[in-house]
């Protein structure tokens, strides 16, 4: 198939399972054309079944605000009839999905159907705003399938959207051969030269993962033991963080290593992986993290119980419950094995349900069911 995929490229986990998506299609034989307005952050140039297409948006003293939703629908056509594209599939719905409808209009009566895929706070936070919301539900009821990364996300659209038609799940998957155990390259004893445990967290530093307690958890971890915290990505709570590293005199501890690549050669050097979210309809970083065999504290919140099973994979506490988060980190980092069969197991989990060699053949068979119908 010729599929066209649109998302944010530089910031969040829905742009990180688009791209992927995209890579994994390209090497199952699909020929890719990525548009947006920046080549995505994960996206192998080299591919040659993968091209990617940048959105130009122009700017003019009238525009406050460039129309961004205008330029991608233009180019969404531009690569349909260039490309001969068989769909576009299209991740988080605000504007993509939009567009994407605009084009498949411009295209009539050639067919261009539309894949949206929902992954969070499209639906939960901005979606649900009074000015998005009539253009999300009308967007999404006009696409030609739509997915959901979660349960969770699935009952939250039908319930805050109001929305009749069908949604599959789908959820987010992780490559099982690339994320393992053997990833390390080194950086353990990189940064725990003498063995300290590590512990590791991933997001884009958004007020929603909760970073300073992040900080907190990890303060109180450290006033008991030996230990290093790593820190990938980057974000608004930067600053905040930085501070409380500083408030605990915690910075030999401490390593912000900012917007990192391969991250999976980063997780499989963690002890513990923390995810503190205030919500997550699913929690990739954690999923990823589980595929390296490293235990998981998260917060009860959203679809991240569908990930990560409380007591088996690891532990799952309330939001801002920084304590229990602390008391569960030091009852795995203080066992003889540190936790060591417990990542294993959080792998077995990850492998059951999340590896891309399942998940990717239920999107063929879905764009496939969605090309027969429209
Ligand atoms: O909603 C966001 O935070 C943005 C979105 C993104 O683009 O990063 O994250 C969502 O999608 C991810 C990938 O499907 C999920 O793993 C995250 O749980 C989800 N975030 C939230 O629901 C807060």
């Amino acid at each position: 198939m010729r599929i066209g995929i649109t998302c944010y490229p530089t910031y969040g986990g829905s742009g990180v399972v688009a791209t992927e998506l995209g890579m994994e299609l390209a090497a199952r034989g699909h020929e890719i054309h990525f548009i947006s307005y920046a080549p995505p952050i994960r996206m192998n140039p080299n591919d040659p079944r993968i091209r990617f297409h940048e959105v130009e948006v122009v700017s003019y003293p009238l525009f406050d605000h460039p129309p961004y939703t205008l330029a991608l629908a233009t180019k969404m056509l531009e690569v349909f009839e260039s490309a001969s594209l068989d769909l576009l599939h299209v991740h988080y719905a605000i504007p993509h999905s939009v567009s994407a409808m605009l084009a498949r209009s411009m295209a009539a009566p050639r067919r261009l159907p539309f894949v949206t895929t929902l992954h969070g706070t499209d639906i939960t936070l901005v979606g649900s705003n009074r000015s998005y919301l009539p253009i999300t539900r009308f967007s999404i009821a006009q696409s030609d399938g739509v997915t959901a990364i979660s349960r969770y996300l699935l009952n939250q659209t039908i319930k805050e959207f109001d929305i009749k038609r069908p949604i599959e799940v789908i959820p987010n998957f992780v490559n099982c051969e690339l994320y393992n155990r053997t990833a390390d390259k080194g950086f353990a004893s990189q940064w725990a030269p003498y063995g300290e445990p590590i512990l590791m967290h991933l997001s884009n530093f958004r007020p929603v993962k909760r970073l300073p307690d992040v900080i907190e958890v990890f303060a109180i971890v450290r006033a008991k033991m030996p230990a290093k915290l790593v820190l990938i990505g980057d974000g608004p709570d930067r600053g905040a963080a930085e501070y409380l590293v500083r408030k605990y005199s915690l910075q030999k501890d401490v390593f912000f290593l900012g917007k990192q690549d391969n991250v999976y050669e980063k997780l499989a050097a963690a002890d513990l992986f923390l995810l503190p979210s205030q919500l997550e309809s699913f929690g990739l970083a954690a999923l990823e993290a589980m595929a390296c065999e490293v235990p998981i504290i998260a917060t009860n919140v959203g679809g991240v119980p569908e990930v990560v099973e409380h007591g088996v994979d690891g532990f799952l506490v309330e939001p801002g419950d920084v304590k229990e988060a602390a008391r569960y980190a030091i009852e795995i980092l203080s066992r003889a094995d540190r936790g060591r069969e417990m990542g294993k197991i959080a792998r077995i989990s990850a492998k059951k349900k999340f590896c891309a060699n399942d998940v990717i053949p239920a999107y063929e068979s879905y764009y496939k069911r969605v090309l027969d119908k429209s």
